[in-house]
């Protein structure tokens, strides 16, 4: 996959793609990652990215003119390419869409910054909108990253000989059981018994309906998405009652 990214801000993607999973993905060529500098497609002598919004207003607004002759510069003229725009209006981000983008051979992320972009970015040449949630960030560097990553876990190869990604718990639908290593006891703290059976069926039912357990007392609307066996549904009405 290769993935174009547009931002007022380069410097902030350096640590990212030079660390772990990333860096792996980039050298072993699954991925491609490309950084554009918006103001680097400016004209004018002092490489202005913004200016004053129409029919006034606090703060500033993004530059139509760039950001086109941005993606212009990088977009290949056939095939259908997500024009992705990070924006706090956009559709919220998640595994599923996550998965959708993966099945891209490219995709083109463009940060937004200041009080907002031109509409007409919006209108003549972004096709998709993502958030990350609802929480105020400054710009869309952050999110960029968050659906890169996000995106490049799914990507064949990438995980390497570690778990499949089918495995992760937002794809499970469930959130996970809890984990313990070492000391068997810390603190006078001890690791939960069953752990240290070797009873493997044991163990996988324990695990199991602890998932069920903290997704029912932390995030019980995933319990209304998964995927449950009939057993599994009664052993949450079970709890649900108790
Ligand atoms: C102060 C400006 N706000 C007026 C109501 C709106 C606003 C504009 C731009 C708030 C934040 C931003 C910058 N954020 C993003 O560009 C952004 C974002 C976010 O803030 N939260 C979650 N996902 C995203 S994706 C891009």
């Amino acid at each position: 996959m290769h993935i174009d990214i547009l931002t007022l801000f380069p410097q902030m993607f350096d640590s990212p793609f030079s660390t772990g999973i990333f860096k792996r993905a980039i050298e072993r060529k699954l991925v491609s990652v490309n950084i554009h500098n918006i103001r680097d497609y400016t004209h004018d002598k002092h490489h202005t990215v913004d200016d004053y919004p129409y029919g006034g207003g606090a703060g500033m607004v993004l530059k139509p003119e760039p950001i086109f002759e941005a993606v212009e510069s990088i977009k290949p003229e056939s095939g259908e390419v997500p024009i992705i725009l990070l924006t706090p209006q956009g559709r919220l981000f998640s595994q599923q869409i996550a998965l959708e983008l993966s099945k891209h051979g490219r995709l083109i992320l463009i940060c937004g910054r200041y009080e907002g972009v031109d509409e007409r970015v919006r209108s003549y040449l972004v096709n998709d909108e993502i958030s990350i949630g609802d929480y105020v960030l400054s710009g869309g560097e952050l999110a960029a990253m968050v659906v890169v990553e996000t995106v490049v876990r799914l990507l064949p190869g990438v995980l390497g000989s570690e778990v499949s990604p089918l495995d992760d718990s937002h794809v499970a639908g469930l959130l996970e059981y809890p984990q313990y290593t070492r000391p068997a006891v810390y603190r006078g703290w001890s690791v939960p018994e069953v752990l240290l059976s070797g009873n493997h069926a044991q163990i996988s039912n324990w695990r199991h309906e602890q998932a069920i357990i903290r997704t029912l007392e932390r995030r019980p609307e995933l319990l209304d998405k998964a995927n449950l066996s009939e057993e599994e549904r009664q052993l949450v009405n079970k709890l649900k009652q108790s």
